[in-house]
């Protein structure tokens, strides 16, 4: 079952839109496999964001992650990582559309509230970062059939 790493970043928490943030996702009937609430290492978020090593943005991006606690949750579904990030919205506020977690919340073209992996090969990479496979937990949620299932 396909995976992918979400973290509310220190704009969510500080704003206090964990709940209205979650819900999307929880609506959308994805799975939470993991969650931890957790301050970023300077370490950690170098080796998160390596792929923008050298980009203007680079030392902003990493200031803003370990600038406060974030919530860092691993979902599970078929067709995850597309359906997070289209939940998401384009990467800044003022560009995301309504409806979107960004588009709804934020008009920020620095400060966007929600993280998620690309594609799968960003997953694999990111979600060891945070947790060990002992602490991802697998279990069946009661309704999976209505949630996933297709008419037969
Ligand atoms: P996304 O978060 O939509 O996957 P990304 O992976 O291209 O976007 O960039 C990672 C983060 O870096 C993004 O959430 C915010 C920051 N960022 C990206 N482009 C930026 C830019 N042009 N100026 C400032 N920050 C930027
Ligand atoms: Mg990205």
């Amino acid at each position: 079952m396909e995976r992918t790493l979400i973290i509310l970043k220190p704009d969510a928490v500080q704003r206090q839109l964990i709940g209205s943030i979650i819900t999307r996702f929880e609506q959308k009937g994805l799975k939470i496999a993991a969650c931890r609430f957790m301050r970023i290492s300077r370490e950690l978020a170098e080796r998160h964001y390596a792929v923008h090593k050298g980009k203007p943005f680079y030392e902003r991006l990493l200031r803003y992650i370990t600038s406060g606690p974030v919530l860092v949750l691993v979902l599970q579904a078929a067709g995850v990582i597309a359906m997070s990030r289209k939940l998401m919205g384009a990467t800044f506020g003022c560009d995301a559309e309504p409806g979107t977690i960004r588009g709804d919340f934020g008009g920020s073209k620095g400060f966007n509230l929600v993280h998620g992996s690309d594609s799968v090969e960003s997953a694999d990479y990111e979600i060891p970062l945070y947790f060990t496979e002992n602490e991802l937990v697998n279990y069946e949620l009661a309704n999976e059939h209505w949630l996933y299932g297709e008419e037969e």
